[in-house]
């Protein structure tokens, strides 16, 4: 069976967890950290981060990135939660890229408070992450109609995903969501019904 290297604390671990539940397929999971379990997660990937996947094969797979496109690809189907091209693939995309940027963003200023001797936290750094990852998620607020379930499309995409993922990571570095990005906060209320998202809560 596929083994996921990774926590779901993770933004980039989850989205992968949840793709994986969103197309039922089975697998299993080593629930290691990047930081605590380096020398473990290097096994699977040298550079040392997770999330990971082991095929059956034996072959690893790095990035969450390159991770779901192979998940797509062998088992999206026409129904794959990144469309394979056009308009559509291009619209989910950009969401990826924007809230996938927001947990970057959100990791560094994060980063840079743990991983740094207090006496050398620069706060304006740490404030310019946070803005970047407000505006990121705001302009994914916009394009949010409360009227409909999902993100885009009419129905689960990795947009929902990837928004889903940013936007708790957000709210877990002090960003207030419900006051910012209302819209994407009672979306990910209403998404985390949904079996793939509730069956990953770290
Ligand atoms: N672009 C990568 C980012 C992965 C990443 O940054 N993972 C974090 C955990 S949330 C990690 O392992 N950090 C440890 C490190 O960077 O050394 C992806 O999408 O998978």
């Amino acid at each position: 069976m596929m083994m996921l290297i990774g926590v779901n604390r993770s933004p980039y671990t989850r989205r992968v967890a949840m793709t994986l539940k969103a197309y039922d397929v089975p697998f299993e999971q080593r629930s290691l950290s990047g930081f605590a379990d380096r020398a473990e997660v290097r096994a699977s990937n040298p550079l040392g981060r997770i999330p990971a996947l082991v095929l059956d094969n034996g072959e690893a797979l790095i990035d969450s990135g390159a991770i779901i496109d192979h998940l797509d690809e062998a088992y999206g189907g026409d129904r794959a939660l990144t469309p394979a091209s056009g308009a559509d693939r291009r619209a989910v995309l950009k969401v990826a890229a924007l809230t996938m940027g927001a947990c970057d963003k959100s990791l560094q200023a994060a980063y840079a408070r743990n991983h740094t001797p207090p006496e050398k936290v620069h706060q304006p750094w740490i404030d310019d992450c946070n803005a970047q990852v407000t505006n990121a998620l705001a302009a994914v607020d916009a394009m949010i109609d409360p009227a409909r379930p999902y993100l885009l499309l009419g129905r689960l995409t990795q947009a929902d995903i990837t928004a889903f993922v940013a936007e708790r990571l957000a709210r877990g570095i002090g960003i207030d969501t419900e006051t910012r990005t209302p819209r994407l906060r009672a979306l990910t209320r209403k998404l985390l019904e949904e079996p793939p998202f509730s069956s990953t809560e770290p």
